[in-house]
Order: structure tokens, then sequence, then C-alpha cells
């Protein structure tokens, strides 16, 4: 599948991974390049010399393209914002905010950048900020999402820029990939089917709870302090909306969130931990390599499109 996207990345198939915290670490990034897709390391908030030794791990498992995602809430996103330019890597998207702080920067560089929008405006403000492509993000997606559905926003966001759209939120087979298509995207952005990628370092609980998920099985908590995050219930979910609902501020609901998030990929801690993922989760069936899963989907969507 040949669109704008793959062309502008320089990659086999427009299927990017997402930027999972805690998960999209070097090891799952240079699998999907190397499965021909684009990687992306997650720097969440990790400091940002743990970023650059990460991308370095990256290089040496991979010659193919890779990305870095920068979470813009983390306080350290200025500093790993420069060390993705000294590192020389070609690829940034970014979540949970508007970069554009960074974007003169990054363009200067010769930086291909591609924000994850959850909006139309958010969109277009990233066209004229000087962005190469958008993710629009429906929230179906795990972790922190917008308001807006896939299947509304993606044509929305397609009508209203002329830079090519990637299709984010509730994508996890071939089925999805082709109707990311048909609703204008020239790419798809996948998180929750490739954590439980073999590649993938996250504990093997995790990965059984995402196989298992049915489609009901997610929730969002922190609806209520603007900052809502996607993922499997469990007790620790129950417990963070009891706190939300008790008045909690959003500095400490964020910190159990992290917190609980590296409980659940490395402790797998399925109980205290924060089982991020997205509605999709009931589609995933089973633990794949990155290149069984791109594959196949890939096929599944070829064939479906002809
Ligand atoms: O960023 C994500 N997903 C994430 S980040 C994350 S780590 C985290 N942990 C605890 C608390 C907060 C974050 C887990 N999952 N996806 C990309 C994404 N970006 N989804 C939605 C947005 C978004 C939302 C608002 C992008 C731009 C935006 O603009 C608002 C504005 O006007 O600044």
């Amino acid at each position: 599948m040949k669109t704008r996207v793959s062309e502008l990345l320089g990659v086999t198939y427009p299927v990017i991974q997402g930027g999972m915290a805690w998960v999209a670490e070097y090891h799952l990034a240079a699998a999907v390049s190397n499965a021909g897709g684009l990687g992306v390391i997650g720097a969440a908030s990790a400091p940002a010399e743990v970023v650059r030794e990460q991308i370095r791990e990256t290089k040496k498992r991979t010659d193919k393209p890779f990305g870095v995602n920068v979470m813009l809430l983390n306080p350290n996103a200025p500093e790993v914002a420069k060390i993705v330019i000294e590192e020389g890597v070609k690829v940034v998207t970014t979540g949970a905010g508007s970069p554009a702080q960074f974007m003169d920067a990054w363009k200067a560089a010769g930086v291909t950048v591609i924000p994850v929008v959850a909006s139309v405006a958010m969109a277009k403000l990233m066209q004229r900020a000087g962005a190469d492509a958008v993710v629009a993000e429906g929230m179906e997606s795990g972790g922190h999402i917008g308001a807006q559905t896939t299947m509304t926003l993606v044509p929305q966001v397609a009508d209203a820029v002329d830079i090519p759209v990637i299709a984010a939120g509730g994508i996890a087979d071939g089925r999805g990939i082709a109707a990311a298509v048909m609703l204008g995207a020239e790419g798809v952005q996948l998180g929750t089917r490739f954590l439980v990628a073999e590649e993938a370092v996250v504990h093997d609980n995790y990965k059984e709870r995402v196989i298992k998920a049915k489609d009901i099985d997610s929730e969002v908590t922190g609806t209520g302090t603007g900052h809502p995050i996607r993922v499997l219930r469990n007790k620790m979910s129950r417990e963070y909306l009891k706190m939300e609902r008790a008045g909690a501020s959003f500095e400490e609901l964020e910190r159990l969130t992290l917190g609980s998030l590296r409980k659940a990929v490395i402790d797998g801690d399925v109980v205290n931990g924060s089982l991020m993922a997205g509605q999709s989760a009931g589609l995933v069936k089973k633990r794949q390599t990155c290149r069984e899963m791109i594959e196949e989907m890939m096929r599944e969507a070829d064939a479906l499109l002809h």
C-alpha cells in the first residue's frame, strides 16, 4: 500500500506504532521498523538522557526509519525535543497537546513532524504551523484521549487539511485499516495490538488481560480533570474513579496513573496497575511478532480494498 504517508516516512507500509508510555521502547520500535512500519519510541515521562539511550539502542537494531513520540504534558518535553535533533531522529510524533513551540526547531533540522490531534481545529492549527501530517486519534484509543470517535473525526480532519491524515483509535486489524482508508486516511497508527507483540517488553499478565479483554472491558478515568485516560477496568481504575469523585487534584491523579502504569507493564500487577488499552483490545486475540501482525493486517486490508 503506497500512500503519501509511506512516501513521507520512507517505509513499506503506512503503519505507525503508537508511542505508548513504558511499552514503546527500543525492542518494539526496532521490530516494527524492521517489519516495514514506523517504530516509535515513547519518550513519555522518561528523563531526556534515557530517551537518548533508547534512540541509540534502536539505531543498533535497525537501519530503517523510526520515530520518537514527545508527550507534551511531560516537563522534560523541551529537553527531549532537543535530543531528537541532536540524535538525528527523522520523525517525531507528539501527543497530549500542541507542539507549536518546537515546530520551527524541528523543521529547521529536517525532522518530519506528525502531531497527534483529537479535533479539526487542532489539525488545522498544526497544518499552519508546518506539520507534515497529522494523526487523527479517536476516543476508542487507549491512554490519553480526546472526545471524538475515529469514525467521525478522521473524515472531518481529512476534509479540513491538505496534509496526509493518519487514523488512530479502534484499529487493530485489516478491516480497520481498510475502513480508515475509506474515511480518507493515508495511514494508520496502532497501539493496542502492538502491546501483545512478542517483541514488546510488556509483562505476560498485562498481555493476557489484553488478549482476554471483551468489547466492554475498558473505561475512561479522568474525565473530570480534563485528562481522560482509557484503561482496562480493574481495582486501580475503580480506585482512581473514587479519588476523582472525592476531588483529588490532576497532579495527584497523574502521579497515581504514571506510577501504576509502570506497575502494570514491568511488574505485571494487573490489580493495582494501570492497564492502558484501547477499545480494540476486544479484537486482539493472539500474540505474534510485529512482522506477522503487520503482514497479516496488510494482506487483509489489501484484499478488502481491491
Ligand atoms: O498522548 C496520547 N496518549 C497518551 S499520553 C499518555 S501518558 C499520560 N499519563 C498520564 C496522564 C496523562 C498522560 C498516555 N496516553 N495520545 C495522543 C493524543 N493527543 N490524544 C489526544 C491528544 C490531544 C489532546 C488535546 C492532542 C492535542 C490536544 O490539544 C489540546 C490543546 O488545545 O492543547
